[in-house]
């Protein structure tokens, strides 16, 4: 059964009102729920589980400054949607089936806010899990405008919980953004790009186990998860009416291991002017968007003068990226589709601003410290593959260990065939540079050997980041510097099934001496 495209509207989530503002702090209360939605109209009804009972997540929007406190709540049944692999460190069969915590992607937050993988609680938070601290979340958002994301990180079920539904956008906000004049209110549409399977009866499909892996497993998990259909917003395909203007697009790759690579198939450019972790320089005009799991663009496209046009958001991202199979061009090719049908309400004065302000850019030679990490794919005692980071799994001891307030070099050996996002809780970082190198001489010797000059990251890439793709064959280096905080946090690959298999771990800043 091939689901028609286009025939839905594109859902916009609801902006979620606090429970209680003052002008010291503001209030929140989120509950997980399990519910029933329709995520495409040729679909029976699809049984998810949504912050406050929808998928994706309500908006959080804050300012710069603003105290924040969140109670998440988990209101979730006792029984997982979807298969637990039992074999997976923190999900063993004593574990509660159903557990969860949330993570705020982006934010420089405290550890015991951070949503610590082991710090799950279930329903009522009747059992935590060994890290657990505290009920209610603190975020001070110390943070210039930008979108984060918030979204599950349970030990050995983030896939599961994600792919169920919980995730959703969080939005700083300033007068700094504000002053660019940029397209706003309804001209501002966050985008929320995944991937999914379903079964005839509507519910959500994720595989028991991988095809002929031997392994005995079962449920088992999966290296990679990759749905048949493109989900918007929690709709298959949808489409978005729009007027002939400027419109801003807040883009999020919260699929579980699908890259994109988007186009618009009216040969129109998209003009970037953000990042993860806020804006570029100056704006760049491009005609594609790559967008690795976590990763998030800010871009503006103009419909000026394309009155009575549709045109179809594609992607060509292969499966795996970058050396996979490439996208069947009437399915997982299709994103969604625009609509220029809509009259002018109005003279379209928003803005493309031509310099959004200087980056601190931070050079090499401020680092205290170089780490080399190698990303390796390895095979588990059932014969399954097995990402590590490393070569440490998330028991081993912590290895990472940066002081507050230093500034760290993070090279990425990547010795597989697969590119890895790499997520670095708490900290926000720039890319210095990749480089080629010889593998297999890196794979006998431990020492690298460098086989072209560094490759300057991507002008998509040129600001603030907080997830960094790690292409097959290269040294990715990141620079960073840790603050505010200090304590235990995680940093992991963001393809959601390697996270939960082993490619993640810890990491602690410690109190300078
Ligand atoms: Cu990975």
């Amino acid at each position: 059964m091939k689901l028609t495209e286009f025939k839905d509207p594109l859902p916009i989530p609801p902006v979620l009102k606090p429970t209680w503002k003052s002008g010291e702090y503001t209030y929140y209360e989120v509950t997980m729920k399990e519910t029933q939605q329709l995520l495409h109209s040729e679909l029976p009804e699809t049984t998810i589980w949504g912050y406050e009972g929808i998928y994706p997540g309500p908006t959080i929007e804050v300012e710069t400054g603003e105290r924040v406190y969140v109670k998440w709540k988990n209101g979730l049944p006792k029984r997982h949607l979807l298969p637990i692999d039992h074999t997976v460190h923190g999900a063993e069969k004593e574990k509660p089936a159903v557990r969860t915590v949330v993570h705020l992607h982006g934010g420089r937050t405290e550890p015991h806010s951070d949503g610590y993988p082991d710090a799950w609680f279930t329903n009522g938070f009747a059992e935590k899990g060994p890290f657990f601290q505290k009920e209610i979340y603190q975020y001070i958002n110390q943070q210039s405008a930008r979108a984060l994301w918030y979204h599950d990180h349970a030990i050995g079920l983030t896939r599961l919980n994600i792919y169920a539904g919980l995730a959703g956008f969080y939005f700083i906000r300033n007068s700094h953004e504000r002053s660019f004049n940029l397209p706003s209110g309804p001209f501002e549409v966050p985008l929320l790009l995944q991937d999914r399977s379903f079964h005839v009866d509507g519910s959500l499909s994720y595989p028991e186990q991988p095809e002929n892996n031997g392994s005995g497993i079962y449920p088992s998990i999966i290296a990679s998860f990759f749905g048949n259909t493109i989900v918007v917003n929690g709709k298959v395909w949808p489409f978005l009416e729009v007027e002939p203007r400027k419109y801003r697009f807040r883009l999020l790759n919260a699929a579980n291991a699908r890259f994109f690579r988007l186009t618009l198939d009216s040969g129109q450019l998209f003009y970037q002017i953000g990042t993860d972790s806020g804006f570029l320089e100056r704006p760049i005009g491009v005609g594609s968007l790559l967008l690795a799991p976590a990763e998030r663009l800010d871009v503006i496209i103009d419909f000026s003068n394309m009155e009575g046009k549709a045109i179809v958001v594609k992607n060509d991202a292969p499966t795996h990226f970058p050396n996979g199979d490439p996208v069947d061009p009437k399915t997982t090719g299709i994103v969604m589709e625009f609509r220029v049908s809509q009259s002018l309400s109005g003279i379209d004065t928003s803005v493309i601003p031509a310099y959004m302000g200087p980056i601190k850019w931070m050079h090499a030679n401020t680092a205290q410290r170089q780490r080399f990490l190698e990303l390796s794919e390895e095979k588990d005692q059932f014969g399954r593959s097995l990402f590590l980071l490393d070569k440490k799994t998330w028991d081993d001891p912590i290895t990472e260990n940066p002081l507050a307030h230093s500034t760290e070099i993070w090279s990425f050996i990547n010795t597989n065939e697969d590119d890895h996002p790499i997520h670095v809780h708490l900290v926000q970082f720039q890319i210095l540079e990749r480089r080629a190198f010889n593998v297999e001489y890196y794979k006998k010797t431990k020492n690298i050997k460098y086989t072209g000059a560094p490759i300057q990251p991507d002008f998509s890439e040129r600001g603030w980041k907080d997830t960094v793709r790690c292409p097959p064959g290269l040294v990715t280096s990141i620079i960073i510097s840790f603050f505010p905080y200090t304590g235990q946090y995680v940093w992991h690959c963001h393809m959601l099934e390697h996270e939960d298999y082993e490619m993640m771990r810890p990491y602690r800043v410690l109190p300078p001496p």
